[in-house]
């Protein structure tokens, strides 16, 4: 399939409806407001399935969009949606076409335009939106600006590319507010959360002459400092940013006898190995187990399985 190919099965169509992802993120709900205006644009009838995970991502975003109750779709989209086990609550598919960037994409949708060296999705429906509308309107970039600059944390991670900047570039210029649009996303932060960090930064513990950093998140923590599920998004990097860290980890509770573990390296140890010896894994940088111990039980003995990686 190419772009084209893309834009003419929705010039075929009508009734959409757009498919994000279980836990929604910026790039899903980007990409998936920008389709539905874009069609919307194009004279068609398009809606964001009413993914219940809305309101814990950017509601602002996706609340123009959320099909009315008793809207019968005729065509499903799914934007940045890897693969069935990622189908939102409630949705059982089946999915028309799917649009998406993961190398992992199962193709479980009938057709399927994959381009797995995106950084985001958004970069590949700004083609798509591009070519149905001719043009790219300021309310279209801003849409794909939040897609493109979340799933790089702001163009700081490795998935950042030349043409992920050039997208951005050709973002602003169509009028994209990215001054405002950075500091909702990445410069303000919930007082549960600013709690959160300051507790975790206050109690961090060092190892292998601090190049192990560990952070406990505790369920006391969590209450103290009033957080929920979505005051923690991406905690696992926080322990990471000392200085002279290598090897980081967040160790979270879950209950007396049970926590999760993420871990995080610079490459110099391998986090999956790290994780397979604890029943879990992941990539070489960043993986993630869980143990059937408490939580300090379980610092002692990632901390000693690091040590054998080191030395
Ligand atoms: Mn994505």
């Amino acid at each position: 399939m190419t772009i084209t190919d893309v834009v003419s099965r929705l010039r075929e169509h009508d009734d959409f409806i757009i498919i994000t992802h279980i836990r929604p993120d910026g790039d899903t709900v980007g990409s998936g407001a920008a389709l539905c205006n874009a069609l919307q644009k194009a004279g068609k009838r398009a809606y964001l399935y009413d993914n219940p995970q809305f309101p814990d991502c950017y509601p602002w975003l996706s609340d123009p969009f959320v099909a009315p109750q008793g809207y019968e779709p005729k065509f499903a989209v799914a934007v940045d949606l890897a693969e069935e086990k990622m189908f939102p609550k409630g949705f059982s598919g089946p999915v028309d076409l799917c649009i998406d960037h993961h190398p992992s994409n199962s193709h479980y949708a009938i057709e399927t335009y994959l381009e797995p060296d995106k950084a985001s999705c958004g970069e590949i429906v700004m083609k798509v939106v591009k070519e149905l509308c001719g043009k790219l309107e300021k309310d279209l970039a801003d849409q794909l600006y939040v897609a493109v600059a979340t799933d790089t944390g702001c163009f700081v991670y490795g998935n950042t590319t030349g043409d992920t900047l050039r997208a951005a570039a050709e973002l602003c210029d169509a009028g994209a507010s990215n001054t405002v649009l950075n500091k909702i996303l990445f410069r303000t932060s919930s007082k549960a959360r600013l709690l959160l960090e300051s507790m975790i930064f206050s109690s961090l513990r060092y190892y292998h002459g601090g190049k192990t950093v560990f952070a406990i998140v505790t369920n006391d923590m969590l209450t103290k400092a009033g957080a929920t599920e979505k005051d923690c998004n991406d905690i696992a990097s926080l322990p990471g940013r000392v200085e002279g860290a290598a090897t980081s980890a967040v160790i979270k509770e879950v209950d007396a006898n049970h926590c999760k573990i993420s871990l995080r390296t610079n490459g110099m140890v391998n986090a999956n190995a790290v994780c397979k010896k604890f029943g879990g894994g992941g990539h070489a940088m960043a993986s993630g187990c869980s143990m059937d111990k408490s939580c300090e039980e379980a610092a002692a003995m990632l901390a000693d399985a690091i040590a054998e990686v080191i030395e």
